[in-house]
C-alpha cells in the first residue's frame, strides 16, 4: 500500500464530465496543491484564502490570454471525495476549452489522472472500502433502475460491515489457536472447538446467502445472456433485428450466412437482455461456418436463456422432438419458437399447440409482443429495494466461494482431529479472501486491476 501512497503526493487533474460538446464541462483537481495550482491561473478572489465548500466566479488564464469564464468550487482536505484538497472547475463545454484549461494546469504542476485515480485515492485515504469503491463504478455504469439500486446499496455499505464483523470474530479464534501453537507439546485448548464450529457455521450461512444472491445480482449487473439458436435459415437474424428494431445482422435466404456471433442489448421490464444471434446449427464442410457453429454451441452452454427457432414451413414433428431432447440436456431455460407462421399449415400449428410453442413471424413482426412477454416471464427478477444485499461483482463472488471452501476445510479438519497448525492455516486463508473483498488486505496488482477499469476523471 505504501508504494501507492508516495505516488499520491502529486496533484492530479482530469475532465470529470463526458467528452464532447456540452453546455458545461467540469474539470477536477485533487492533491495537496490543487487550490494553489488553480490560483496560479485564476483571476478573481484569492482562492487560498476562501473557506471550503464555496464557489467563485472568475477567469482562467494562460499568461495574458483569457481561456474562459469559469466557476471554481473548493473542497478542502479532508472534506472532499478524495479527502485531499480538491477543486472543480466548471467551464463552458467545448473540447477546445477543456483541452486548454487542462494544458495550463499541467504547465503549473498538475499531472494527468490515471483511470479511477480519484476513487483510488478516496479508498486509500479510507473514505470507503474496496467493495464500496467498486460500487461507485457500477453506479455510473448502471443501465437499469435495478442495477442502480443494487450499486447504491453496495456503495452505502452493503455487506461490507457484516463481513468485517465476521472477520474480526474469526481473527479472534485464529489468534487463540496460534497461541495454542506457542505452547507446543502441552495439551492446551484456548480456542473452544465448539464455539469455533458454531461461528464458522454462522459465517457459512451468511456466505451462502450472499453466494446465492449472485445469480440475481449478476443478471442485474450484466444482463441476461439470451442466445437465439436454431437451424440455418430459421430466421434467427431476422428475429434479432425485429427485437432490436434495427438492421443489426445480415439476413439472407442463403443458409449459413451468419458465421460470427452478433449481439446487442435491450431492456425488457427493467431487465437488460443481451440477445445473441448465432450461426445456424448444422453439419458443415465450410471451415469458417464450422467455427461459427462451434461458437454457437459454446454460447448456448453459457446462456441464461435460449430462444430456439424452428422454421414452421420446413420443420417436422420428429425433428422438433429430437432437437428438444438436445435442449433439455443442456439444462438451461429455453423457449420454443415456431417462426414463419405465415407459411405454416394450420394443421401443423394445431399439432404444435400442445407442445408449448410460441408462434411468430419474425419478418412480418407477428406476435413479437407475446414473445417478449414470454421472455420476461421466463426470467423473473425481483425488484431490488433499498437495503437489499446482493452480490453483483464477480470478484466478490469468487472470494466468497473461496472463503467458504477454506472454512469448510476448517470444519472437516476439526471433525478429523487435525492439529491446530492446519486449522490456523485454513482460517488465515479464509481471512485473506474475506479481507480482499473489502480491501482490508490489498496488493498493488489487485488495486491496479480494479481501478484501471474505471474511467479517467472518476
Ligand atoms: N416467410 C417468412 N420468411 C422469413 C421469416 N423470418 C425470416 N424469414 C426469411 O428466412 C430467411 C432466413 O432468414 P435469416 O434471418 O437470415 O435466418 P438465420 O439463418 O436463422 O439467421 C430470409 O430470407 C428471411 O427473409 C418469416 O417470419 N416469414
Ligand atoms: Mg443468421
Amino acid at each position: 500500500m505504501h508504494s501507492q501512497l508516495s505516488y499520491m503526493n502529486d496533484t492530479i487533474v482530469a475532465l470529470a464530465t463526458a467528452q464532447g460538446l456540452s453546455a458545461i464541462a467540469v474539470i477536477r483537481l485533487s492533491g495537496e496543491d490543487a487550490i494553489a495550482i488553480t490560483q496560479k491561473v485564476f483571476s478573481g478572489r484569492n482562492l487560498e484564502a476562501q473557506p471550503s465548500h464555496t464557489v467563485h466566479f472568475g477567469t482562467l488564464r494562460d499568461g495574458d490570454k483569457i481561456i474562459d469564464e469559469v466557476l471554481v468550487s473548493l473542497f478542502k482536505a479532508p472534506n472532499s471525495f478524495t479527502k485531499e484538497n480538491s477543486v472543480e472547475i466548471s467551464c463552458h463545454g467545448s473540447p477546445v476549452i477543456v483541452k486548454e484549461i487542462i494544458k495550463v494546469l499541467l504547465k503549473h504542476g498538475a499531472r494527468l489522472a490515471e483511470a479511477g485515480e480519484f476513487t483510488k485515492r478516496a479508498f486509500l485515504h479510507g473514505r470507503f472500502d474496496l467493495a464500496q469503491a467498486e460500487a461507485v463504478a457500477d453506479l455510473i455504469n448502471a443501465e437499469t433502475d435495478n442495477a442502480r439500486q443494487a450499486a447504491l446499496n453496495q456503495m452505502r455499505g452493503g455487506f461490507s460491515r457484516e463481513i468485517n464483523t465476521l472477520r474480526e470474530e474469526l481473527i479472534h479464534f485464529a489468534s487463540l489457536i496460534e497461541l495454542e501453537l506457542d505452547f507446543g507439546e502441552e495439551d492446551v485448548e484456548f480456542a473452544k472447538r465448539d464455539d469455533l464450529r458454531e461461528l464458522i457455521k454462522r459465517i457459512q450461512k451468511y456466505l451462502r446467502a450472499l453466494i446465492e444472491s449472485f445469480d440475481q445480482g449478476n443478471v442485474i449487473k450484466n444482463g441476461v445472456p439470451t442466445v437465439i439458436a436454431g437451424k440455418p435459415n430459421a430466421g434467427k437474424s431476422t428475429l434479432l433485428n425485429t427485437l432490436l428494431n434495427e438492421d443489426k445482422a445480415i439476413v439472407s435466404d442463403i443458409p449459413g450466412t451468419t458465421r460470427d456471433v452478433i449481439e446487442d442489448e435491450m431492456i425488457l421490464g427493467g431487465i437488460n437482455f443481451r440477445f445473441i444471434d448465432t450461426a445456424g446449427l448444422r453439419e458443415t464442410q465450410d471451415v469458417i461456418e464450422a467455427i461459427g457453429v462451434e461458437r454457437t454451441r459454446e454460447r448456448m452452454k453459457k446462456a441464461s436463456l435460449i430462444i430456439y427457432l424452428f422454421d414452421l414451413s420446413l420443420a417436422t414433428i420428429e425433428e422438433i422432438l429430437h432437437e428438444e431432447q438436445g435442449l433439455q440436456q443442456l439444462g438451461i431455460p429455453y423457449i420454443k419458437v415456431g417462426n414463419k407462421v405465415d407459411r405454416a399449415t394450420p394443421a401443423f400449428v394445431e399439432e404444435l399447440q400442445k407442445h408449448n410453442f410460441t408462434f411468430i413471424s419474425a419478418s412480418n413482426k407477428t406476435n413479437i409482443t407475446e414473445l417478449k412477454d414470454k421472455i420476461l416471464a421466463s426470467f423473473q427478477v425481483k425488484t431490488v429495494k433499498a437495503g437489499d444485499v446482493l452480490v453483483t461483482n464477480l470478484r466478490h463472488y469468487q472470494n466468497l466461494l473461496q472463503t467458504n471452501e477454506a472454512l469448510q476445510r476448517v470444519l472437516d479438519s476439526m471433525d478429523n482431529g487435525v492439529t491446530g497448525d492446519f486449522l490456523a492455516m485454513d482460517i488465515r486463508q479464509a481471512l485473506h479472501y474475506l479481507g480482499e473483498i473489502t480491501g482490508t488486505i490489498t496488493t498493488d496488482d489487485l488495486l491496479d486491476n480494479i481501478f484501471s477499469k474505471f474511467c479517467i476523471g472518476k
